[in-house]
């Protein structure tokens, strides 16, 4: 019998009315001691905070549980329609502060636990990161699901609950060293196991044709292997307003049968190997930001997730309306955070028809109107490809399921360009070759009623280029939303200081509504609003040197200024580019070349794929090359280039408030949108950058005054690869030249020769996909133009002021309000506790 389904056994437990839990200072306090005493057992002689953390969040988990059932019962006895997020990674990070932040109950934890001689930030500090995701894509699933609560949208997260999270980075002799992230060894206390709702999820095994006693035929997928997805949920509040949303992922966990029959035949080992084999479908998150094809256990991952969630959706229909899905379309709908989860498309179709018995066209039409696809990225090399016979043997039903998909869309293709074979060829969900694989992205877009992607240029390239043929038959069904960053995390959370200023200064409605920053405009005007915010400005950087300090023993110079360029280490996002930028001043500063110099700390920072050899060859490089600048007493006071190791959601916390200059420097053309501009701009960064991803929006809403605008655009970009000459640039470059020359003659590399000929090497090839040489003239030069700004304050602090107030659009509210006006039209669910 399906959970959902079972009686409750307890008739009275629904009114076992619990007194009402208040935010105040006493109330909350009173709770911190109760748990701390008696549940954790410790007392004032506990040295580590740790524990202290663990009873103030249990506190707050309380606080928030009452709110998440009412809205969950809200949600239930409205009968709304709901959406559904399903995303392979989530970069939550930590959750204290946002708890605290979004219940309000900041002042009173903090004033409380300061009356116990307890620093809130101790504990604070003791929270581990819970890194589930990579980077831009991971962390804007976290970001929606805060603005999702905050405009009361009923949507659930459905992801991996990974016991271990993204490697943390350590730098040992210059290079990338990883380990293992294991958050969850000291359990975590903001999840809850909900054991009483798991799934089975079918592996490998074949199918068969039967028919039933009505003569219908049924495929059944038998002498499979199986595994529980168990759920562990965690609650996600909204800010201010009582919603409190559910974040579900699942753990993998062998079936209790597991293999009775190994283990009573002795074959122990082998049986408890197997359940081993199981159990490690959510170990571990995969650590790359860009395909790494075929690898059988992250194929068993995206299966997984899709399984798990869609019969969780399923069978909880079915308890409410039993086998009647004629509304299923009408009340239900998932977001693809890529194509990661793209299975979902056949699952869908495999639980409808074989498991409910619906025909292939029901089943079709209401899996065409649920599924929703968002693309992020626009490398083709990075499209999802599944090897069939790969799929076959771990997923035999769905892929029988997808050659049937094909089959009636290649009719439908075919009817649309009679005769066009090639056409069939270049769309088909299967690529044909030495080895047939499946599309993932083209079975995404076929199966989805929305198509969208990140940014308005990106969204535009995906009809243009990568899925045109697609665009051609369904124009209608792309679409862009833009991305946002969620200012409460962003801004409030982390920028404390300036969140109070723009407070004080326009009230404090901005936080719910970050278009009203705008009013902070005139203000750019006020001489005694400039100081003030350089001083806060100042402050933030202040704190950023000492973040820095306790990785590293460096003198950073408050004055300088503030270069960042924090994001995954990969060659279009050009860290390179930076490089030859300091090393470019480097080669000033030796030839005396410094007069009204201004001086500049590089910050650098990201992790790279442990198997993308050229991106760890970059972090080799940059701190080759930190080290023989930062050592060399002609650049003292002039110029630091600092590598920021193990980046990650708290260290960009600590960073972005502090940041002058934000680096968006990728080829125009490769970048989706980028998420780390917004929180940069949010927090009075400027940016210098290329026509890209949303930088160019970021441009539009700040104008080019205070926009720092370089290079190549997409178009030109086109252009100029046709008769691409690296080579011939440097030689004409005077400034370009002496800098490679330094590179190549081995000046940052003294005692291991030729370790960069490689790198060196693909800048000068005409083949760069990158083309870093192409925009270095046109970035050194720009460069320039940011240093005399810099050097006068006011206007930099103008701008900066500029920048912030016209970071509305990239709230993460306003892009969830597009995503539900196009895609999902979800009603909002105001909640009430009283
Ligand atoms: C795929 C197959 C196998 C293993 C890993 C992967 C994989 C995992 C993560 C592929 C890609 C990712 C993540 C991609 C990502 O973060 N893309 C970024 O998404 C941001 C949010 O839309 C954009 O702002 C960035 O421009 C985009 O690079």
């Amino acid at each position: 019998m399906s959970p959902h389904k079972s009686k409750n056994i307890h008739p009275t437990l629904p009114s076992l009315a619990l007194p009402e839990q208040g935010l105040k200072k006493k109330e909350l306090i009173e709770s911190f001691k109760q748990y701390y005493i008696h549940l954790l057992g410790r007392d004032e002689n506990c040295r580590t905070p740790y524990y202290a953390f663990e009873a103030i969040s249990l506190a707050l988990r309380d606080r928030l549980m009452e709110r998440w059932k009412a809205t969950h019962k809200k949600y239930k006895y409205s009968g709304c329609r709901r959406g559904f997020y399903l995303s392979m990674e989530y970069l939550l990070g930590r959750s204290l502060t946002n708890s605290m932040l979004n219940l309000g109950a900041k002042d009173a934890v903090s004033e409380g636990l300061s009356e116990l001689g307890i620093e809130t930030d101790e504990l604070i500090n003791a929270e581990l990161d819970a890194g589930l995701g990579n980077g831009g894509l991971g962390r804007l699933a976290a970001c929606f699901m805060d603005s999702c609560a905050t405009m009361q949208l009923p949507v659930i997260g459905y992801g991996l609950r990974y016991e271990y999270g993204m490697f943390t980075q350590n730098i040992v002799n210059g290079e990338q060293v990883e380990k293992p992230d294991h958050w969850l060894r000291r359990g975590n206390i903001w999840e809850i196991e909900r054991l009483e709702y798991s799934h089975r999820i079918k592996f490998c095994g074949r199918t068969q044709l039967q028919t039933d006693e009505s003569g219908k035929k049924r495929v059944h997928w038998i002498e499979t292997s199986d595994v529980l997805a168990v759920p562990f949920d965690t609650p996600v509040p909204g800010y201010c307003n009582d919603t409190v949303n559910t974040l579900r992922l699942w753990k993998a966990v062998a079936t209790e049968e597991f293999n009775l029959d190994e283990f009573n035949e002795g074959d122990y080992a082998e049986a408890v190997a197997e359940k081993i084999s199981a159990e490690n479908i959510t170990m571990v998150l995969y650590p790359n930001d860009a395909n790494e094809n075929g690898k059988e256990l992250r194929l068993r991952q995206q299966y997984f997730l899709a399984s798990a969630s869609l019969q969780d959706v399923v069978t909880h229909w079915v308890a409410l309306h039993g086998e009647d899905f004629s509304q299923f379309a009408a009340k239900n709908c998932f977001q693809l955070n890529d194509t990661h989860p793209s299975i979902a498309v056949a699952e869908l179709m495999r639980l409808l028809i074989d498991n409910h018995g619906l025909g292939w066209q029901d089943a079709w039409t209401i899996t065409r109107n649920t599924m929703a696809y968002t693309n992020h990225t626009l490398l083709p090399e990075a499209l999802e490809k599944w090897p069939v016979s790969l799929m076959r043997g771990l997923l035999p039903r769905l892929m029988e399921i997808i050659f049937e998909i094909n089959a009636h869309f290649l009719a439908e293709v075919s009817a649309h360009w009679p005769g066009d074979f090639e056409r069939q060829r270049r769309m088909s969900l299967i690529e044909e070759g030495e080895e047939q694989q499946v599309r993932m992205a083209y079975l995404a877009i076929v199966g989805s009623y929305s198509v969208n992607g990140v940014a308005e240029l990106h969204s535009r390239l995906l009809q243009r280029d990568l899925f045109s043929d697609f665009y051609a038959l369904w124009p209608q069904k792309f679409n862009n939303k833009t991305n946002g960053v969620t200012p409460r995390r962003w801004l409030i959370a982390s920028n404390p200081g300036l969140a109070a200023l723009i407070s004080e200064t326009i009230g404090d409605d901005w936080m719910s509504d970050l278009s009203l920053l705008k009013k902070l405009l005139p203000y750019a005007e006020d001489a005694e609003f400039r100081q003030r915010w350089y001083r806060t400005k100042q402050l933030a950087k202040q704190k950023l040197i000492e973040f820095k300090q306790q990785q590293h023993d460096i003198d950073i110079n408050l004055e300088a200024l503030f270069d960042v360029q924090v994001k995954r280490i990969h060659e279009y996002k050009r860290q390179l580019l930076n490089i030859l930028h300091v090393i470019y001043l480097y080669n000033r500063i030796k030839k005396g070349d410094t007069a009204n110099w201004v001086p500049r700390c590089v910050l650098i920072g990201g992790k790279a794929a442990p198997g993308y050899k050229a991106a760890k060859k970059i972090i080799k490089l940059i701190n080759n090359v930190a080290d023989v600048i930062n050592s060399d007493p002609d650049t003292q006071g002039k110029l630091q280039l600092v590598f920021l190791s193990d980046y990650s959601v708290l260290a960009m916390e600590k960073i972005c408030p502090g940041a002058d200059l934000s680096e968006q420097i990728s080829t125009a053309g490769k970048e989706a949108s980028g998420t780390g501009n917004m929180k940069l701009m949010m927090n009075g960064a400027v940016t210098i950058g290329t026509l890209d991803g949303a930088n160019i929006e970021i441009l539009e809403e700040v104008g080019e005054d205070n926009f720092f605008l370089f290079g190549l655009t997409e178009a030109q970009v086109a252009e100029r690869r046709k008769h691409y000459d690296p080579v011939s640039t440097i030689e004409q470059d005077e400034d370009l030249r002496q800098v490679v020359k330094l590179l190549e003659c081995g000046h940052f590399n003294q005692f291991e020769p030729g370790i960069f000929d490689e790198l060196i090497g693909s800048i000068k090839s005409p083949n760069d996909p990158w083309m870093t040489v192409a925009d270095f003239r046109s970035y050194i030069d720009t460069q320039k133009r940011v240093e005399e700004a810099y050097r006068d304050r006011d206007r930099w602090i103008k701008m900066s002021i500029i920048n912030c107030a016209n970071s509305g659009k990239f709230s993460t509210d306003r892009t969830i309000s597009e995503y539900n006006r196009d895609i999902w039209k979800l009603e909002s669910q105001p909640v009430g506790t009283k």
